[in-house]
């Protein structure tokens, strides 16, 4: 895990004599007539941090006139299908990078540059994600083990450009990329980050924004709370009321919940709040998201947390009583009745219209925080369990979630469900995403179930980042710095056999006190990056060196215009 100057690496020794460069420098300014031109920026800083970074002396002068080259639908130019649209999409992101440095989008090539240019090339000895980006005086060259890989080289060169370079100024001539040689792969498969619109919706624009954000962290698997006991934000379209009635609250809570509705001291904002995504909506969404090879995983909460979908249809709970969208933020008794078959019926039903708009491996059911106290009064849930020989409550909730599992993988899905679901029976083959510390995780998998670790103390970033509370916008609780978040390590406690069962790390943003996206930029940055390193460069961590590159990837956040906490950066 070298980094800086390796004997191994290539020999970037100075070719030139200082005279001849300032000759250069000079004749090309003349060349370019008037014009920026941005100088490179040393040392190299790159986060997550990469397996090797060897840096040379050189610059490689990039400008608008330098061909790229993709392969792609030239004969024998393309490895699959898959990857050739994989490339375009690596194509697209690469062109969108450079436009606004020189005002115009860079030229592709229509055949590979006898030498120089910037080429990229799929390379089978190379794992998937994995690439090795090379500058050099003459060029670039981006070789990757598939185009996912191609993609996190482009995140990379991001990080290789002069910040200077996207700054107001208008466009500049060219700009200088130090030479370097980079190779990279992710520690996990996968890298998630969860947002809650149900609390606070956000428009399809500023989820597209949370998605670039991901990208330029590369991480890979956007985790969509569609669906909560203040507000239904997915289409259905055989259940139109579901959005109709369950995505609009009558009022929102003012400040911190006290714990309870029909609490006294509770004020509220009598504005109606509201706002659902329609199918085309979602469409371009996870269309967006995989031309950032971002898996898209979406979440409908079932049987808890399901008071905006009881509120549509009085029908889906244990006493057809009619209810209101919740207005306030903690734990609710009113949840699906797992008695009634038409319960199951509006569960496919929905499932089916969400398998046909997301096409990812998994599909989330939540499962958490779901109280049995209807069920216990409920003549059909009792029914239920007689009939199915299920002796305790929580059992009822391992029915239901077993049955829509069944449901997902007849339809060639799997199902995750918060760690709750191992308390009800859960089945070998669902995913438990642990949140509850990471102890769920650690016994789903010592008992074989994969896992996606997310624990509170490591990944919620609705908690505070520092314990100076009374200087933060108001926040859920808890205390979670930047340092620690670096901190997380999803395998302590498993042994080699367990840690195989761990797919990977997430973030979780519920956002009951994050209203709008400014402040959901800030609860995320630069958090994120901290829990990209882990799920990225687990086997390379390095507080102090993480700490020096960040400084580098805010002016990163800054070019792209992200808002971010300075916690952490010592100011
Ligand atoms: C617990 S994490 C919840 C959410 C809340 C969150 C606040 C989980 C599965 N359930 O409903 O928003 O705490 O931190």
């Amino acid at each position: 895990m070298a980094r800086g100057r390796s004997a191994g690496g290539r020999d970037f020794s100075a070719r030139g004599t200082l005279l001849g460069g300032v000759l250069l420098v000079a004749a090309a300014l003349l060349a370019s007539g008037c014009g920026r031109v941005i100088r490179a920026e040393r040392p190299v800083q790159v986060t997550p941090r990469p397996v090797e970074v060897v840096e040379g002396e050189g610059v490689f002068r990039l400008t608008a006139r330098v061909p790229y080259w993709m392969p792609g639908e030239e004969p024998g130019g393309e490895t699959g299908e898959g990857t050739v649209a994989g490339m375009k999409a690596v194509g697209e992101a690469f062109v969108e990078l450079l436009t606004p440095c020189f005002g115009q989008p860079p030229v592709r090539a229509e055949r590979l540059p006898e030498r120089g240019g910037i080429r990229f090339e799929i390379c089978d000895t190379l794992d998937a994600g994995a690439y090795c980006l090379e500058v050099t005086r003459e060029g670039i060259g981006i070789r990757s083990g598939d185009a996912a890989g191609a993609f996190y080289a482009v995140q990379t060169l991001r990080q290789l450009l002069p910040p200077a370079a996207f700054s107001p100024g208008g466009p500049v001539r060219a700009v200088e990329i130090p030479e370097v040689r980079i190779v990279d792969r992710p520690c996990m498969a996968y890298r998630g980050l969860m947002l809650d619109v149900a609390r606070h919706f956000f428009t399809v624009d500023e989820v597209k924004r949370t998605i670039d954000l991901m990208a330029l962290h590369k991480m890979n698997v956007f985790h969509w709370h569609l669906t909560d006991d203040q507000g239904w934000r997915i289409e259905i379209r055989r259940y139109p009321e579901l959005t109709r009635v369950g995505s609009v609250r009558r009022r929102t809570l003012i400040g911190k919940d006290p714990g309870g509705e029909y609490d006294e001291s509770c004020r509220y904002d009598e504005t109606p709040y509201g706002g659902y995504y329609t199918q085309e909506q979602i469409r371009e969404v996870v269309d967006y998201a995989a031309r950032r090879f971002i898996t898209v995983i979406p979440e409908i909460e079932f049987p808890g947390h399901a008071v905006a979908a009881l509120a549509s249809y009085p029908w889906l709970s244990c006493t057809g009583e009619l209810y209101e969208v919740r207005q306030t933020w903690d734990i609710d008794d009113r949840v699906f009745c797992p008695g009634r078959e038409s319960t199951f019926e509006f569960i496919e039903g929905v499932l089916s219209e969400v398998l046909e708009l997301f096409p990812s491996e998994y599909i989330h059911i939540g499962g958490d925080e779901c109280p049995t106290k209807m069920w216990a009064r409920c003549g059909h849930c009792q029914a239920r369990m007689r009939t199915e020989g299920i002796d305790d409550l929580r059992g009822l909730q391992g029915y239901a979630t077993a049955r829509v599992e069944r449901f997902l993988q007849a339809h060639g899905r799997q199902l995750i469900g918060w760690d709750e679901i191992l308390e009800s029976g859960v089945t070998p083959t669902a995913v438990v995403m642990s949140w509850r510390g990471t102890e769920g995780g650690v016994r789903a998998a010592r008992q074989g179930n994969r896992v996606v670790m997310s624990p509170s103390t490591y990944c919620y970033f609705d908690y505070y980042q520092t314990e100076d509370t009374a200087s933060e916008p108001l926040a859920w609780g808890g205390c979670l710095p930047l340092e620690k978040v670096y901190a997380f390590d999803p395998y302590e406690g498993l042994d080699e056999r367990e840690r195989a069962c761990v797919l990977g790390v997430q973030a979780n943003l519920w956002t009951e006190y994050i209203p709008d996206f400014g402040q959901a930029q800030y609860m995320l940055l630069p958090r994120l990056s901290a829990l990209a390193e882990v799920g990225w460069s687990l086997d390379r961590k390095d507080p102090a060196d993480y700490r020096r590159r960040l400084a580098r990837l805010a002016r990163c956040y800054d070019a792209a215009g992200f808002h971010y906490a300075r916690h952490g950066f010592g100011e």
